[in-house]
Formats: C-alpha cells, structure tokens, sequence
C-alpha cells in the first residue's frame, strides 16, 4: 500500500482524514480485531486519502452483541416515540450544519462535483432524517373487528401493534455513500431498531463522520454501529449473523442473491435495492430541447452511477437523429475534472475497478457493432475518467443494452408505435424506474401504468424526495425505500385479540 499524500485535499478535511479512521462500536471507535487497515483512494488523482479500519467477522460480532443489547434494554428501548424523534432531528440538523465538510468529504471520497455533493447528497441526507424524524410519532396499529364463525355470539376486541423488527443490518453502496446511508438509518431509527452499518470499502469517509455526529446528537451507544470493511469478509458476516433480525442492502443483483442465500440461515427479514437499465423513452411530440437535456441528465448525473440510471434511450423514429445528436453535442462538451473545480460537470468514477468494469463495456459494445455518436473512450489522465458516451446502432441483443453499466454510457433506440415500445422498455431483467418525454398526457399515464418499474419520471428524471417511495420490480429488488413505505421494511405487526 502507497503512504498517504495529501497535497490535493483541502485543507478542512487535513484533521479529520489525518489520524486513522476508526469504527464505531458501541458509542466508541475502535481499531478492528484484528488491527488490519485498508486504504481509500481519491478517484480524480489515484492516491491514498486515508486509512480505514479493516473490519471482519470478529468485529461484526461486536457490533451485533451491542446492537442487541442496545435494543434489548438500553435507553433507545425505553424512549417514546417523541425522544426518538427529537434526536433523529437532530441528527438531520448537524448534517446541514456540516454540509460543507461532508459536501466535500464525499467529494474527495466519490469523485463528485462538490456542487452535487452539497445540494443533493448532502441536503437529501439532511431531509431524510427529517422527515423520518416525524415518521417516529406516527407509527399506528389498527383495530379490526372480528367475525369468528366457530365461536358464535362472543365478542373480541382486536387490534394490531407496530413493533420495531429488532437489530438491522445495513449494507450499502458507494454511489451516494452519505445518502444511502440516510435512506438506511433513518426509517430503521424512526421504528426503533438498532443498526450494524457496513458502509462500501471504495468510500466510508462519510460515513464515518455520520457516526460522529450521530454520537453527537445523543444517539445512545450501540444503537449505531459502523463496522468498515469489505463485502466478502464483513458484509457477508452481516447478512449471515444468526442475531441479526433484518438485512437491508443496495448494490449489484448479483451480491443482492448472496445476501439472499446468506440471510436464510435464520430467515432474517431482506430488502434490496438493486441493479437497473432504466428506459428512457422520448415520444415525437416532446418538448425536444427539454428531453434532449433530461435525457443526458438522466445519464450523465453522477457520472453515470446511479442505479435507476435512464441508461436505455428509446426516440420515436422522426426524432432520432435530432435527439441523438442533442445529447451528443452534450455529452462532447462536457467539461470533466476534479469534483473540487467548479467547473466541472463530471468527475471520475469511484474506483478502478468500476473504470475497468466501463471501459469493457465500452470495448464490447464497439465489438458488438454499436457506434459512438460520442465519447466511446476513457480518458488519458491520472485519475478513473470515462467520456461520457452516447451508443446508437444498439440493438436489444448487446451487452451495452441488457446489462448495468453502472458508467456514463447510453445506448439509443429507434421505436415506431406505442405498442412496440411497451414490449421495448419492458424487455429487461431489471425493473427499477423509467422515463416517458411527451406533451400527451394520456400516452404519458398509459405508459406509465403499462412499465414494469418502481418509479417512473414524466417530463423529468432523477427526482428523489425523502416522501417517495424507490424501489424495483424484477430483479432490481424487494421493498422500497423512503416514503412510508420503507417504514415496513422495519417493523413487525402483533395480532393482539382479547375476548370480552
Ligand atoms: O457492488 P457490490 P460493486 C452495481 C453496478 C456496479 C456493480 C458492481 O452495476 O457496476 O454493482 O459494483 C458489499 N456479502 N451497483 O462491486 O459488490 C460491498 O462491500 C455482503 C449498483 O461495488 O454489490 C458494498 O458495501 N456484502 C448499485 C456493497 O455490498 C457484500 C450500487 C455493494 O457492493 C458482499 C453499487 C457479500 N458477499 C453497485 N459483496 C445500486 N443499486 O445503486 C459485496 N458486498
């Protein structure tokens, strides 16, 4: 492993990221076990920012037997609802109170632009727990009235209870480090639970100044734990833990079926968020310029890695060559350099292994006989930059077109009817979210109801708000996040029933 050199950091980050990251066990940060580190890299320069605590079995171990004793009788259990919220809230207030130092440790972690960082990572995490916050005094049963027929004439009083599911596991990604993070922590707080975090090895930066400031909103101990490591070693003990009553996690669909077969030792409860190829279908009777614009956004929007992603364009035939060239021109001017420039609009991919991953996609989409309308290349500097690509003559057969890229690479498609492009935009694995561009909202609804996916955008893209539900159908996961949806994915349901 390289030293540290940090000449490239800004000077706000030079304290936290100069002594050795720890994790956060129990209300303390700890070396792990085994004393093992690993490093973390800036992607725009390809040098060491930090050192991370290498977590692993031993380690998970602690922050489960915490977790549980901090759910089974520490402060966190005996609070009411209205306790809960309070700190929650807080937690939302130190966020946006840190938005600068988070903005850029996220920046300097994931490669982002530090503009994004801030008005998206970091105001979207802020308002995450927020909202949550006031989920927690809301949380209800029901009472139902029963009509048991082999108990003729008795009378019963039944209600349900809503209770927390018990000790959380949460592995997530590196895309949205400090954002995933929120989505994970904030309904499981708003129920109750306790959590074991397992943050990605490409980016726990952020994460790990999440856990300072949740301790300094008077979280109690043990209610969240950060366990950083990688996924073989400490996620998979995680998702295995026979004490651990629930698994929540977002990345590929592939480790999303290990944590399946993982979870069913002891049947722990699972949601996932999961890969996508989102389809993006531009009608002719759109406002061009605007879907020509969101089209690249859709795409292009953190440099491409973002699960529901519209990384399948579908153009009417009158309006392919014009929108193709549109987002091509975009996609060519495209100023890329570090997410600290301001005038960046993209920045490095998280890692090189995910620079590796895209510039195969690349190479075999020009194999398979797509063509670069733009881009098609990585980019000859230090750092993991890919141009950002527009792929036409793609045909439903390629990799580029079936598979998660995960980069910001699009692949373009002609359709002709209303029909065909239903089968077109379904024809997938995945079923994460979709885009519709028309100034006919009839065709728009219609489509919409007809797309196999968690979430469709009409006339925009990539709109996230901590009060709508995301999640996918087929194999881009179980569950949904945000909304009160994602408060299910946390708690149990008693039948309670009395006989008067
Ligand atoms: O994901 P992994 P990777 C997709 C995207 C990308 C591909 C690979 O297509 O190109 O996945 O990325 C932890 N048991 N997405 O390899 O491995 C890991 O440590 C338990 C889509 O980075 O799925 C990390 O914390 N945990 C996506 C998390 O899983 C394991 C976001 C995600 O890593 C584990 C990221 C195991 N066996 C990637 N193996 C989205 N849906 O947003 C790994 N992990």
């Amino acid at each position: 492993s390289s030293t540290a050199s940090r000449s490239h950091v800004p000077a706000d980050l030079e304290s936290f990221l100069s002594s050795p990251k720890k994790m956060l066990i129990n209300g303390q940060w700890v070396n792990s076990k085994s004393g093992k580190k690993f490093d973390v890299y800036d992607p725009a320069t390809d040098q060491v920012i930090a050192q991370v605590a290498e977590g692993d079995r031993e380690d998970i171990n602690a922050a489960v037997s915490a977790a549980r004793a901090a759910f089974d009788s520490g402060p966190w259990s005996r609070m009411t609802a209205s306790e809960r919220s309070r700190l929650i809230w807080k937690v939302g207030e130190l966020i946006e109170s840190n938005a600068d130092e988070l903005a850029q440790l996220e920046t300097l972690d994931n490669g982002k632009p530090l503009a994004v960082a801030k008005a998206a990572d970091v105001a979207l995490a802020a308002d995450m727990f927020r909202y949550m916050a006031g989920w927690a005094t809301k949380i209800e049963g029901n009472t139902i009235s029963l009509n048991v027929p082999y108990s003729p004439g008795s009378e019963f009083h039944a209600y349900t209870l809503k209770e927390p599911v018990g000790v959380v596991g949460q592995i997530i990604p590196w895309n949205f480090p400090l954002l995933m993070a929120a989505w994970k922590l904030g309904p499981a707080l708003a129920t109750g639970c306790t959590i074991v975090l397992k943050p990605a090895e490409q980016t726990p930066l952020s994460a790990i100044r999440l856990g300072e400031l949740i301790t300094e909103a008077g979280i109690p101990e043990g209610v969240v734990n950060i366990v950083t490591g990688f996924g073989e070693t400490a996620g998979a003990a995680l998702a295995s833990h026979d004490d651990v009553d629930k698994v929540a996690f977002t990345g590929s669909t592939e480790v999303g079926k290990l944590i399946i077969h993982a979870a069913a030792g002891n049947l722990k409860k699972v949601t996932l968020e999961l890969g996508g190829k989102s389809p993006n279908v531009i009608y002719d009777d759109a406002d061009i310029d605007t879907a020509v614009a969101g089209a690249a956004d859709a795409i292009f929007f953190n440099q491409g890695q973002v699960c529901s992603a519209g990384s399948r364009l579908y153009v009417q035939r009158g309006i392919y060559d014009e929108v193709v060239a549109g987002v091509s021109e975009i996609a060519t001017n495209m100023k890329l350099g570090s997410g600290f420039d301001p005038d960046t609009q993209m920045g490095p991919l998280v890692s090189r292994e995910q620079f590796e991953r895209v510039s195969g996609y690349l190479r075999a989409g020009m194999t398979e006989g797509a063509e670069a309308a733009a881009g098609g290349a990585v980019v000859d500097r230090a750092g993991y930059f890919v141009q950002p690509t527009v792929l036409k003559n793609a045909s439903p057969e390629m990799s580029i077109v079936r598979e998660e890229i995960f980069g910001p690479v699009v692949a373009a498609m002609p359709f002709d009817n209303d029909r065909e492009i239903a089968t077109q935009a379904n024809d997938s694995t995945y079923g994460l979210a979709a885009g519709i561009w028309t100034r006919d909202i009839s065709k728009a609804h219609r489509l919409a109801r007809t797309v196999k996916a968690g979430t469709v955008w009409i006339n925009c893209y990539s709109i996230f708000d901590a009060a709508l539900p995301f999640g996918g159908y087929k194999q881009s996961g179980w569950g949904r996040e945000m909304g009160h949806a994602a408060l299910e994915n946390y708690l149990q349901t008693k039948s309670v029933c009395v006989k008067l």
